[in-house]
């Protein structure tokens, strides 16, 4: 009978087909390492996505059995039951079967998304040595069971339930014959897990780990939006998030957009909810459209003339994610992470542009904002340009030899060594004799050349103090950065302390935090805390704030003229600056951390940038201290 004929044909392909999963697992899910085998889950659960995301699932759940198998479970529909009428048996059946059953992002259909199903889960089911299938559907409770994708039961009705109950539930033990490791990992799933509910706002997702004991829920009302303010959680950020939404005949694209205040670049694309590690075409579209926008928009408004910003200015302190939805994917690259389709660089940039010039038009206090931050990281390339030159010009007179204005310390070993950055000849004169030869180095500073008004970072790096710097620390700066090659373990900045030295103190850590972070994340950075005033009754006692100044005073009971302040480090003998500066034993050492450099960076950004309330502010409270002085 010809159907007879027709139903055994069809079935020998639907064999063919699993058979070829199995003997080509890495075509279909990636490799058969820890990779692939929590591919499986991911096939699974996206079955279950789609079917909440039409609007018929409200929960998912996931299970990590104690017997090391899998579960996922929906609230959804179920997968129907009825007779397929070409393959002649159960509809469910074929969606386990049947290879690549629908295309869940078939062109044609993608525009009612949703409705397909069963892309992947025939894969899983024939890389499961047993996979256990559950539908409730209709009032009753329909059971069967697989191995290596071959029905071993047929789908029976095994109870009954109410007619509101309804879902799918997918129990899978992958085949040890295939996977390098069948031991599913509850971080790796929490990742994923965690990612799909970013990029389905509204979807719940329950894991629960029965061998380790832990579970956790994943739902995000916010979507993107939630998912850029949490990448960016321990950062301060610069603005409330960007998000837009659009869909065109060929795409839908999702963005979310917001700025923190560290320097890295943190873009991550996604092509049909699949993270594109390498990047791909809509990244790049992506990345033109901001570059473009931030550059009108900048122009526009009379923030730039004929400079421009680059790429990599607009995308200092960027967070994003990028989403599109597109019917035809072609995956490339290493890992099949980078999207390859040209046309969709095109779709995301003319989508982009307008969106993002519409926003800043409409919230200029967030571009004005980002484009400061990009103009900061311009000074500071072109700043890290003219220190290669220098570095590089400075090598090629000196042959690499040491400053000559460097005081060095006789002992060779960085660990035992300091270098003090004075201030100032004539501190620098004090403190070369005060300082222990074997382990201290002494490099005066010209305090006015560094503290020419207005002077950028680019401009301080030209002057000779700051090679003088580079060259005694011996690290280099920027990419040729090398720790090895340091020089000293501590390097100890030692200014006066009025307004002057804290605006040297200022351009320094600016520019090590610039040039040279890794040393002060790696702690070699210290601020030298010489005291403010000296307080004489019978013996000399040094003081290092107003505030222990009035008690000191009270305190001994000192008349009026018995106290004095330091007008600077120049005014200490030597054998007083050892004492209260130098001496290991009993001076006190500010170390810098990251934030102070940061600090010390935005003031100097703000005193150089066109912020004038601030900068106006600034030295208000500053003039106040240098009151005090006279
Ligand atoms: C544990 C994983 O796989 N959930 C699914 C549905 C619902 C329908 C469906 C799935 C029919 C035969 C193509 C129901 N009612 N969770 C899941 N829930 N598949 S998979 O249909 C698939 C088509 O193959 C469903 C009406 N329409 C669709």
């Amino acid at each position: 009978m010809a159907t007879q004929k027709d139903y055994g044909a069809e079935s020998i392909k639907v064999l063919e087909g699993l058979e070829a999963v199995r003997k080509r697992p890495a075509m279909y899910i990636g490799s058969t390492s820890k990779d692939g085998l929590h591919h499986l889950v991911y096939e699974v659960l996206d079955n279950a996505v789609d079917e909440a995301m039409a609007g018929y699932a409200k929960e998912i759940k996931v299970l990590i059995n104690k017997d090391g198998s899998v579960t996922v479970e929906d609230d959804g529909r179920g997968i129907p039951v009825d007779i397929h009428p070409k393959f002649k048996v159960p509809a469910c059946e074929v969606a386990l079967t049947k290879l690549h059953a629908g295309g869940k992002f078939d062109k044609k259909s993608y525009a009612i998304s949703g409705g397909l199903h069963g892309v992947g889960i025939s894969c899983v089911n024939a890389l499961s040595i047993k996979l256990i299938l559950d539908i409730k559907r209709g009032g009753k409770i329909y059971h069967q069971e697989y191995s290596k994708g071959i029905p071993k039961t047929k789908l029976t009705v095994v109870g009954k339930c109410s007619n509101k109950e309804s879902g799918t539930k997918v129990t899978f033990f992958p085949d040890e014959g295939i996977f390098s490791t069948t031991n599913f990992d509850y971080k790796i799933l929490e990742t994923r897990f965690r990612e799909v509910a970013f990029l389905n706002a509204g979807l719940k997702i329950n894991l629960f780990d029965e061998l380790k004991n832990k579970k956790e829920e994943f739902y995000y009302e916010g979507g993107l939006i939630e998912f850029v303010k949490w990448m960016n959680r321990s950062k301060e950020v610069l603005h409330k998030p960007i998000f837009f939404s659009r869909t065109t005949q060929e795409v839908i694209i999702d963005i979310a957009i917001q700025y923190n205040l560290s320097y890295q670049e943190n873009i991550f694309g996604f092509v049909n909810t699949i993270n594109t590690v390498e990047g791909g075409t809509h990244v790049s579209g992506f990345k033109t459209a901001l570059t473009r926008v931030l550059n009108d928009y900048a122009k526009k408004k009379g923030i730039l003339k004929n400079e421009s910003l680059t790429g990599d200015d607009v995308r200092e302190g960027v967070t994003a994610i990028v989403s599109v939805k597109i019917g035809d994917p072609q995956f490339e690259g290493q890992t099949k992470t980078k999207l390859g389709n040209s046309e969709v660089k095109g779709y995301v940039d003319s989508i982009v542009t307008p969106a993002l010039s519409e926003f800043f038009e409409e919230n200029p206090s967030v571009a004005k904002k980002i484009i400061s931050k990009a103009l900061d990281s311009a000074r500071a390339r072109l700043a890290a340009r003219k220190a290669k030159e220098l570095v590089r010009r400075k090598n090629a007179f000196s042959l690499g030899g040491l400053p000559g204005k460097l005081s060095d310390c006789s002992r060779k070993k960085a660990e035992e060594t300091e270098l003090y950055l004075v201030e100032g000849e004539s501190a620098g004169g004090s403190a070369k004799q005060a300082r222990n030869k074997e382990t201290q180095a002494i490099l005066p500073l010209k305090g006015k050349i560094l503290n020419v008004e207005k002077s950028s970072p680019s401009r301080a790096l030209s002057s000779e103090e700051i090679t003088n710097i580079i060259t005694a620390i011996g690290t280099g700066v920027g990419e040729q950065f090398d720790i090895s090659k340091l020089r000293y373990n501590k390097v100890i900045i030692m200014t006066d302390a009025d307004v002057d030295g804290e605006h040297i103190k200022t351009l320094l850590l600016t520019f090590f935090f610039r040039f040279m972070p890794q040393l002060i994340e790696n702690g070699n950075i210290y601020a030298a805390m010489p005291p403010l005033f000296r307080v004489r009754k019978k013996k000399d006692y040094f003081v290092y704030s107003d505030d222990e100044l009035r008690k000191t005073v009270e305190r001994l009971s000192v008349k009026e003229g018995g106290v004095t302040r330091f007008k600077g480090l120049g005014e200490m003998s030597s054998t007083q600056l050892w004492d209260t500066t130098m001496n290991p034993k009993s001076r006190k050492l500010k170390k810098i951390f990251i934030e102070d450099a940061v600090e010390a960076d935005q003031v100097f950004a703000m005193l150089m940038g066109g912020d004038v309330q601030a900068r106006k502010e600034f030295i208000q409270e500053n003039a106040h201290e240098a009151e005090l002085d006279v």
